[in-house]
């Protein structure tokens, strides 16, 4: 698949990377040396950060009030356990809970990703806030150009459906499988989801607010409070996109699977950036600053981005979002004996729609599972084979996809210090009883 150059992920985050090493580019606020820094000692201390960081440490969101004393819970909706498995700020949705689901995975059990805690914004203030030197008149982060949700509302609407993926999904397995730790959230291989977004094209909103021809760089910045790691505050969650991506298919998504947009996805507004890593689609967008220079945050520049042996100093680029496949069954799941059983599952792939899938229980080669038609060429790939378990016992199931670009699954997964990209066959235990 070729896309315009300035709308690769990869190759468009080679080329920024290439100017942050030398040493031109400003990252508001945090200097090249200190994230340099924050980069060597972070690979160790992530993780652990991560884990020990109290909510309470970080600063009140926005027009949030949590009561007299009271610490408000990083999630807003409630995580039934046969639903998510917590991960400290973070949910990560179980895949039995996508069993017979359709395309979307409905609101109620899509995993979520908060670097602190969901803010509760009030859409009645709520204002887009587009500023910058790719902006005519050079509008200023103080006075910038506004946009309130009725005024966005009021725009043409779009609506598509979109697969949002941690990077780090499926990063638990580097170290079951593999024996090699990282730090970071432990996710299995639930920190996934498409949804059916629905919202107005950014590019039609950075037109009205004035695009230039000069803008290179556009990049939205969250409304849940500033990030600390490590020791240092990073500032609010954001990360670039070009000037080329924004105006393609990126959206500012006021509705989730026909909802409003909920509390912990970005209400009343996210970003939504198909085929990119989870981290570009900012959730509660408040700025947008848009840049006639390149932009950088330590989202694109310390974190996401691979570390480690066969990777530059500096950090390599990170490649599209890798194949994965998971079946829907809890781990450890009981499949009755003596009868046939229909396995399902879905695969998926940042670079494009998932061209075959095969399966293997253990007892026989591998062979292909059928495809779902009305999923072909979709966000992801659902997929379905039958099973007539030959004994009881303990069975490893295995499923492995490949796109259309060729990209499969391999055995064992590329190493990098952040657990970045898993794109490994995942061994799932099953008891047959
Ligand atoms: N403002 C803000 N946006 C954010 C994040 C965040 O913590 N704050 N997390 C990002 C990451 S790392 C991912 S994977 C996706 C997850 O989206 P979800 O929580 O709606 O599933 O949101 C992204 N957008
Ligand atoms: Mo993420």
């Amino acid at each position: 698949m070729s896309r315009p150059l300035s709308q690769d992920e990869v190759e468009h985050d080679a080329h920024r990377t290439r100017q942050w090493l030398a040493g031109g580019a400003r990252c508001d606020g945090v200097s090249r040396q200190e994230l340099l820094e924050l980069g060597v000692a972070m690979a160790a201390v992530t993780a652990a950060a991560e884990e020990r960081e109290p909510v309470a440490v970080t600063r009140a969101p926005v027009g949030v009030d949590p009561g007299a004393g009271a610490v408000a819970a990083p999630i807003a909706k409630p995580l039934p356990p046969q639903l998510f498995r917590r991960l400290e700020s973070n949910a990560e949705m179980r895949w039995e809970a996508m069993a017979g689901q359709g395309h979307v995975v409905p609101n109620d059990r899509f995993f979520v990703r908060n670097h602190t805690v969901t803010p509760r914004l009030d859409a009645e203030t709520w204002q887009l806030r587009l500023f910058g030197t790719g902006l005519r008149g050079t509008p200023t982060r103080r006075d910038p150009v506004e946009f309130s949700l009725s005024d966005l509302r009021r725009l043409p609407a779009e609506e598509g459906s979109a697969l949002v993926e941690c990077a780090g999904n499926g990063r638990r397995f580097f170290i079951e499988q593999q024996g090699a730790a990282s730090p970071g959230v432990a996710w299995g291989l639930g920190g996934v989801g498409v949804a059916r977004w629905r919202g107005v094209r950014l590019g039609t909103v950075l037109r009205l607010a004035g695009l230039t021809d000069a803008a290179v760089d556009v990049m939205p910045e969250g409304l849940d409070p500033e990030y600390v790691t490590g020791g240092v505050n990073l500032g609010r969650v954001r990360r670039p996109l070009p000037v080329g991506k924004a105006l393609d298919d990126v959206l500012l998504a006021y509705e989730m699977n026909g909802e409003p947009l909920p509390a912990d996805h970005g209400f009343p507004v996210r970003v939504v950036v198909p085929g990119w890593i989870g981290i570009s689609s900012i959730k509660w967008v408040g700025a947008v600053e848009v840049s006639a220079t390149p932009l950088f945050s330590p989202w694109n520049t310390q974190l996401y981005r691979m570390f480690g042996p066969g990777h530059p100093g500096g950090g390599g680029e990170l490649a599209a979002q890798s194949v994965k496949s998971a079946f829907e069954l809890a781990w450890d799941a009981r499949i009755p004996a003596g009868t046939e059983v229909l396995l399902r599952g879905r695969s998926w792939s940042g670079n494009g729609p998932i061209a075959r899938v095969e399966v293997s229980t253990g007892d026989e080669d591998w062979r292909p599972a059928e495809l779902v038609a009305a999923d072909r060429g979709g966000a992801w790939q659902r997929w379905t084979t039958v099973w007539r378990p030959p004994a009881p016992g303990r069975w490893t199931l295995r499923a492995r996809a490949t796109d259309v670009t060729g990209a499969g699954q391999p055995d064992t997964a590329a190493h990098n210090d952040f657990g970045y990209l898993f794109d490994g066959v995942v061994r799932h235990p099953v008891t047959v009883a």
